[in-house]
C-alpha cells in the first residue's frame, strides 16, 4: 500500500485495491524527467508534464502484458496541481486494442471537471464500454486552461466501487429541507438548515448491512452557485454497529475541493476501515456562517 502525503487532513490513501501492472509503449514528450514514462512508474512524485500544442491530442499507450478487462482507471493529480489546476485535463478519449492498430473506443469525456487542484490525488472513472484489450490509449484533447497537461499516474483498478444503497437514520432538521433529503436518491431534493445553536450538524445513514466504506461523496445543492459558502469545510466521519459506539474513521479540515457548484458531486476517500453499517457524517463548521447544504451523501464500498 502507498501511503501519500495527507492534503488538506483527508486521509489519501490508495487502497490495497488490485491494480494492473502496465508498461508505456509510447507517449507524447520526451523529456525524461517529466517524460511519459513518469505515468506508469508508480511513484506519484514524479510526473508526465508536457505543453507542446503542435503535437496534441496528448497521447499515452500502456500496455497490460495481455488482454486484460478492468473496472475502472484513474488519473492522479501531479505533485503542484494545486497551485496550477490548469493542466488538469478536461476532454479525453480511451480506447483499447490489442494489435495497436484497431482501437474501440472505451469512454469519452468532455469538459468533465472531476480532477481537482489537488495534488497527489486519484480521481476514478468508469469507462463507458469494457473490454479485454492489452493496450490501452489515452488521448487529452483539452485542458482546464492552456495547453500543458500534467499527471503523476494513470492507474487500471480491476476492482471497482460500488454505490451502497443507504437509507436515512437521523440527522440535524426536518421537513422540506430536512436532513433525509440527504439520503433519497435525488440531487434536487436538499438538506439546507442554519441552526447553529444544533451543531455541530449530523447525518446518520444505515448501510443495511456492514460494509467497508472506502468513499462517499458529498453533493452540493441545486442552487450553490447562486448562494455560495454553504458548503461543509470541516467535517468526521464515524462509523459504528449499534448508533451508540463509534469510531471516527476520517476527518477533513478547512476543505477546498469543494465548489460553489450545483448539485456536483465530490468524492472522498477513507483510509481502509473495519466494517459497519451506520455511517455518521458531523459537520462542525461550514464556509460561510452557519447555514450548510448538500443535496446528498453517497456512501462507496
Ligand atoms: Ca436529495
Amino acid at each position: 500500500m502507498l501511503v501519500l502525503a495527507g492534503t488538506m487532513g483527508l486521509a489519501t490513501t490508495v487502497l490495497a485495491q488490485e491494480t494492473i501492472k502496465t508498461t508505456l509503449v509510447s507517449g507524447t514528450g520526451n523529456d525524461r524527467e517529466e517524460g511519459p514514462a513518469m505515468i506508469c512508474d508508480g511513484d506519484f512524485s514524479t510526473k508526465w508534464c508536457v505543453d507542446e500544442p503542435s503535437l496534441m491530442p496528448y497521447t499515452i499507450i500502456l500496455d497490460a502484458g495481455s488482454p486484460t478487462s478492468f473496472a475502472e482507471y484513474g488519473l492522479v493529480t501531479g505533485n503542484d496541481t494545486q497551485d496550477y489546476p490548469d493542466r488538469n485535463p478536461v476532454t479525453w478519449v480511451l480506447s483499447g486494442s490489442n494489435d495497436k492498430q484497431n482501437w474501440t473506443v472505451m469512454d469519452k469525456q468532455e469538459n468533465d471537471r472531476t480532477l481537482r487542484d489537488e495534488n497527489y490525488q486519484e480521481y476514478l472513472f468508469k469507462p463507458a464500454q469494457k473490454g479485454q484489450f492489452r493496450y490501452y490509449r489515452f488521448e487529452f484533447k483539452k485542458m482546464a486552461g492552456g495547453t500543458r497537461i500534467q499527471l503523476s499516474e494513470i492507474i487500471l483498478h480491476k476492482v471497482g466501487r460500488t454505490v451502497v444503497k443507504a437509507t436515512f437514520v437521523s440527522g440535524t432538521g426536518n421537513g422540506k429541507e430536512g436532513a433525509a433529503m440527504v439520503s433519497d436518491g435525488l440531487f434536487y431534493t436538499k438538506w439546507c438548515i442554519d441552526e447553529p445553536s444544533r451543531m455541530p450538524y449530523s447525518i446518520v445513514l444505515d448501510a443495511g448491512s456492514q460494509i467497508s466504506l472506502c468513499e462517499y461523496g458529498l453533493v452540493t445543492g441545486d442552487d450553490t452557485h447562486s448562494y455560495s459558502g454553504r458548503n461543509p469545510r470541516n467535517w468526521k466521519v464515524y462509523g459504528s454497529n449499534d448508533k451508540n459506539n463509534w469510531k471516527m474513521l476520517t476527518e477533513v479540515k478547512n476543505d477546498r475541493s469543494m465548489r460553489d457548484e450545483n448539485e456536483q458531486e465530490y468524492r472522498f476517500r477513507v483510509k481502509d476501515a473495519a466494517a459497519y453499517r451506520y455511517y455518521k457524517f458531523e459537520f462542525e463548521k461550514v464556509w460561510e456562517d452557519t447555514r450548510i447544504q448538500l443535496s446528498e451523501i453517497k456512501l462507496y464500498k
